[in-house]
């Protein structure tokens, strides 16, 4: 039977490649394919790339940005493009501020755009009609490269080309949960990365090409380790691997920075403690500091997971956060290192509503923590569920920088197999308001620094790469990694625009194609959280694996382990009230957020059963009740899958064979487990709410007990 399936599947691979011509691809070459253009597109960028004309100083990143400007014409426009001395019309000159005197009198606003922006632009220089790229690094140079091969995929009007662009994060960084043995925490994608045992002789081809493709989207760092890190990460055998990786991300500005574990000095310092306040503490993390740099002289700094979930912590010793984030910002200082220290804290034996806890212990400290601190802060106050309010401390440490921890690995949200475009949820948080200085303040103006003028900003996504040949475990999954760093540069862009770029440069610019996939990716994030978690239920699945659904687990010792801490529900209604009557959790937000969030006038069901307990029989907005609601909301998750299933299937003439196939094989896997969250939520909620289905509304397919006794050992990740 197997053998039967394997030789069908193959005949379908051939057959779809003899139909559609187009050569298989198997997702490698990412976004940077550079994949010949239709013809008039094609001929356009040939008249505007006769040859390049470089002014600027030869270094290992200017020689990056000429490599990839030849490869992109080559690939886009078949042609080869020669450099020149001499200017001519459809030059593109490739310049950084002072040393080019013709350009440095256009007057290009290069004073606004830091070190790391870039200038974009059609111009007549010396009497000829050229596209500059000019920066005033060799860096922004290359990002501006990288900006015109993307406008030559999906721009019509080169001629007036006017781009001025820098990041509005300074920090924009990959955090990836990698641990010494390969093994990726909430990993979906193959091994890590980061081969330590061969490292540092043997440098996989792929560190390269890892950093090419985050430079092409703007991402300046990469956390190497996982935050449930292991010290020896920081004994001298690794850092020397660790310095061999960084030289290869260097020239393509990209930072490396380590998960520290806080109790270190212990572990791998023969130290008696890990006190923060201790002199001999302070002095080991001081020396080992000096040794990383002596290795890595533009080392980015630390990133800290202390006292949550087990790790170890200053609270081990009687300190705050602020004392150990000081004691390693100490440390740091001297060599222009930062420590991000996250705000991810629960524990177990704190009665406090799980939502409530990281505020309660943050909140306070707003404002002692050293000059060179960021605290790292993710998205939502419980953990990267398909949906969640903004987390309660953006707005509220005006006297602390914070930085944004999105999640780009699917923890929660089906793995690598279901398409779940998080653009759509990045920009929901991105774009949501925290009224903490009157309407308008942005989550994305607490991340960027401008809403309090705070120097250092950042930006976290915690990396869905690893050894898999597509890089993320599916080639959608590459558009959220895309997406990430799109945002990271510029926090208000729109997600929209972001996946029609990226499907244009990963699949084909047929604007059939573009419109269609676009629609698709943007419907998959609101279906995810229909058919797992609709109208603000969260943390449902299964336990420990995080796979499929398990709303009925209770048995686990920490409480909020335990689905069942989340929904709460019981045969009268169902949901967390966090009002005034249960947790309070929503007066951690200013007045204005909260009424958004939970005033039943202000139209919000999304966050209903996040924020209030209500009785089945509550009366939604339209007229159905919320028992009613619940299993619409359910019934149209699968719909939605259903439907994006259909049309990929129209969208088979513009891709490749390979890639089709997958993407259709994996909506077939998404389909079959969205409905069996919906079938499992629908049967235990039935069980507690003793409420019979509605007319019309399918009963599950097996009953409880079967869903129940599923188990998945062998689950990934
Ligand atoms: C790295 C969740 C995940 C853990 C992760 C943790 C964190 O609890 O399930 O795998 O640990 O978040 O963000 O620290």
């Amino acid at each position: 039977m197997k053998s039967i399936v394997w030789i069908s599947r193959c005949l379908c691979l051939l057959l779809l490649s003899a139909v559609t011509q187009l050569h298989a691809e198997d997702g490698h070459e990412l976004w940077l394919r550079y994949a010949a253009l239709p013809k008039t597109q094609a001929a356009q960028v040939a008249t505007h790339a006769i040859d390049y004309v470089f002014k600027a100083a030869e270094t290992p990143t200017t020689q990056r940005a000429r490599n990839e400007l030849a490869l992109g014409v080559a690939g886009l426009a078949g042609k080869k493009l020669p450099g020149s001395e001499q200017i001519h019309d459809g030059s593109i000159v490739l310049a950084v501020a002072g040393k080019y005197a013709p350009l440095d009198q256009q007057a290009l606003p290069l004073q606004n755009i830091g070190n790391e922006g870039f200038v974009l632009r059609a111009i007549t220089l010396e009497g000829h009609a050229v596209i500059v790229v000019a920066a005033n690094t060799d860096i922004g140079l290359l990002y501006g490269v990288f900006e015109l091969l993307r406008k030559f995929q999906l721009d019509n009007a080169l001629a007036k080309l006017d781009i001025v662009s820098n990041p509005k994060i300074s920090l924009r960084l990959l955090n990836h949960w990698d641990n010494l043995d390969r093994k990726v925490e909430r990993g979906y994608a193959g091994q890590s990365l980061w081969d330590w045992w061969r490292l540092p002789q043997y440098l996989d081809a792929r560190y390269e090409q890892y950093a090419r493709a985050n430079a092409s989207i703007g991402i300046n760092g990469t956390v190497l380790n996982n935050v449930n890190s292991n010290a020896r990460i920081l004994t001298p055998a690794y850092l020397e691997k660790v310095a061999a990786i960084a030289r290869i991300m260097r020239p393509w500005g990209i930072k490396v920075y380590l998960s520290a574990r806080f109790s270190a000095p212990q572990e791998i310092g023969g130290l008696k403690t890990s006190d923060p306040l201790d002199a001999n503490v302070q002095k080991w993390w001081n020396s080992k500091a000096d040794e990383i740099y002596q290795l890595i002289p533009d080392f980015g700094g630390f990133l800290v997971k202390a006292n949550s979930e087990g790790q170890p912590g200053p609270n081990d010793f009687g300190r705050t956060h602020a004392d150990g984030a000081n004691m390693l910002a100490a440390a740091l200082k001297a060599h222009g290192g930062v420590v991000m220290w996250r705000a991810f804290v629960y524990s177990d034996v704190n009665p406090e509503d799980r939502h409530k806890q990281a505020w309660s212990e943050f909140k306070p400290l707003d404002g002692k923590f050293a000059d060179n601190v960021i605290v790292q802060v993710k998205n939502g106050a419980i953990d990267f569920q398909p949906r969640e309010p903004f987390h309660p401390l953006f707005g509220a440490m005006p006297n602390t920088p914070l930085m944004m921890e999105f999640q780009i690995t699917k923890e929660y949200l089906g793995f690598a197999t279901h398409l779940v475009y998080l653009g759509a949820q990045y920009e929901e948080v991105l774009k949501a308001d925290t009224y903490a200085k009157g309407a308008g303040s942005l989550v994305a103006k607490v991340i960027d620094g401008s809403l309090e003028q705070h120097k250092l900003s950042g930006i976290a996504g915690v990396a869905n790469i690893g050894s898999d040949r597509d890089w993320s475990g599916s080639d959608f999954n590459q558009a959220n990694w895309y997406a990430f760093g799109r945002l990271a540069w510029d926090p208000l862009a729109s997600s929209a625009q972001i996946a029609r770029d990226w499907l244009t440069q990963t699949f084909s610019s047929d604007p059939t194609f573009v419109e269609t996939a676009t629609q698709l990716m943007l419907r998959s994030r609101e279906a995810v959280v229909d058919y797992m978690t609709p109208l603000g239920l969260a943390h449902i699945m299964g336990t420990g694996h995080h796979y499929g659904p398990a709303p009925w687990v209770s048995d686990q010792k920490r409480p909020e382990w335990n689905p069942v801490y989340y929904h709460r529900a019981d045969q009268q209604g169902i949901g967390f009230d966090r009002t005034d009557t249960g947790s309070a959790a929503l007066s951690q937000y200013a007045a204005a957020a909260a009424q958004h969030f939970a005033d039943p006038q202000a139209n919000n069901e999304q966050y209903l059963l996040w924020f209030r307990h209500v009785s089945w029989q509550y009366k939604m907005h339209s007229g159905r009740t919320l028992w009613e609601e619940l299993l619409q909301h359910y019934d149209h998750g699968v719909a939605e899958v259903a439907a994006m299933g259909q049309q990929w299937q129209t969208l088979e003439p513009y891709v490749d064979a390979e890639r089709f196939l997958k993407a259709k094989e994996f909506l077939q896997i998404q389909l079959n487990e969205a409905q069996w969250w919906r079938d499992a939520c629908v049967a235990y909620f039935m069980s507690i709410s003793k409420l019979p289905l509605p007319k019309g509304v399918q009963a599950p397919a097996y009953n409880l007990e079967y869903y129940q006794a599923l188990s998945f050992p062998s689950a990934p990740g």
